[in-house]
């Protein structure tokens, strides 16, 4: 892995409507992801928080949408897509901290231009693959991965000034067990793969991380790992907005970033949707911080 890191943080809570999401990035500096990071021994470069503007939105302008809070969502995202951008061109890896996973969209926009071909593991009990039609709550963070995708609205899949960002069969969702009815209908349209928390029960962690380091690795020029923690489960971490019952162990957690460790096929990262008021002593970003040292090489020996 690049030895050189950026870490981004951005306090983004607008894609959603729990507030304290904004707060994730502090918790996990608090839980001190720079020091383990450096004493695994990566030169780590903190730019601190991307500032988010509020752009105030006109309800009854033309061109309205159910889309809450479009146009912060749109210019932060825009912001995020450059500053990445710009640390993967002085070769350093980018690690962005969440705030809610609409910054997804940003990332990638940023990510993406270094790569022909870039894989996408999406770590999360939701598929965010929603569109302004199929979604049930208006939230883009919800909408992430759909964006990438470049399906949605344009204003959020032309960020970066390009679509797509991903191609389907680059993608592998890990983890899903809610998804909406317009997600699981995309999904068979578009042809993703996905592991289901039946999958992980079925097969296994090892397997399924195996599976996917192979799928990646043969068809993926760099992949990037888009972690929810609301993937885990909500005994595991419970500081998420949108928690859902029976979802991955903590230990299956850190099997699959110690094997997308020893894969090396990681070449940028977010971990997003911790949100320290809905958390339990901090508990959320701990965990946030032990996945990232694994996903960074830590063999606990
Ligand atoms: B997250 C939801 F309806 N699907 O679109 C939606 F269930 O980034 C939840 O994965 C989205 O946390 C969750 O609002 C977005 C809902
Ligand atoms: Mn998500
Ligand atoms: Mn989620
Ligand atoms: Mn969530």
């Amino acid at each position: 892995m690049n030895k050189e890191v950026t870490i981004i943080g951005v306090p983004m809570d607008l894609g959603q409507t729990r507030r304290g999401v904004d707060m994730g990035p502090s918790a996990i500096r608090y839980a001190g992801v720079t020091e383990r990071l450096e004493g695994l021994g990566y030169s780590i470069y903190d730019e601190g928080d991307l500032t988010i503007d509020f752009v105030h939105e006109d309800k009854d302008a033309e061109g309205k949408t159910n889309l809450k809070n479009l146009k912060t969502v749109t210019e932060s995202n825009e912001k995020l897509g450059q500053k990445v951008d710009h640390e993967i061109s002085l070769n350093r890896f980018p690690l962005v901290l969440g705030g809610d996973h609409s910054i997804a969209i940003g990332t990638l926009a940023g990510v993406s231009k270094h790569y022909e071909n870039l894989g996408v593991i999406w770590y999360d009990a939701h598929g965010d693959l929603n569109t302004g039609e199929t979604s049930p709550s208006g939230n883009i963070h919800g909408m992430s991965l759909a964006v990438s995708l470049g399906l949605g609205h344009p204003a959020l899949t032309n960020i970066g000034g390009y679509a797509p960002k991903v191609k389907p069969e680059n993608v592998v969702i890990i983890g899903a067990r809610d998804l909406d009815p317009g997600e699981k209908k995309l999904i068979k349209e578009i042809g993703i793969k996905v592991y289901t928390m039946h999958e992980i029960d079925r097969l296994g962690m090892t397997k399924v991380m195996s599976e996917t380091i192979d799928y990646l690795k043969e068809r993926t020029d760099g992949v990037h790992l888009s972690l929810d923690l609301d993937g885990l489960d909500p005994n595991d971490a419970p500081g998420v907005g949108t928690p859902v019952a029976g979802g991955i162990s903590y230990r299956e957690s850190h099997l699959a970033m110690e094997m997308l460790s020893e894969a090396n096929i990681i070449t940028s990262a977010e971990f997003v949707e911790t949100n320290p008021v809905l958390d339990q002593y901090n508990k959320t970003a701990i965990a946030a911080v032990a996945l990232i040292s694994s996903l960074f090489g830590d063999t606990l020996l």
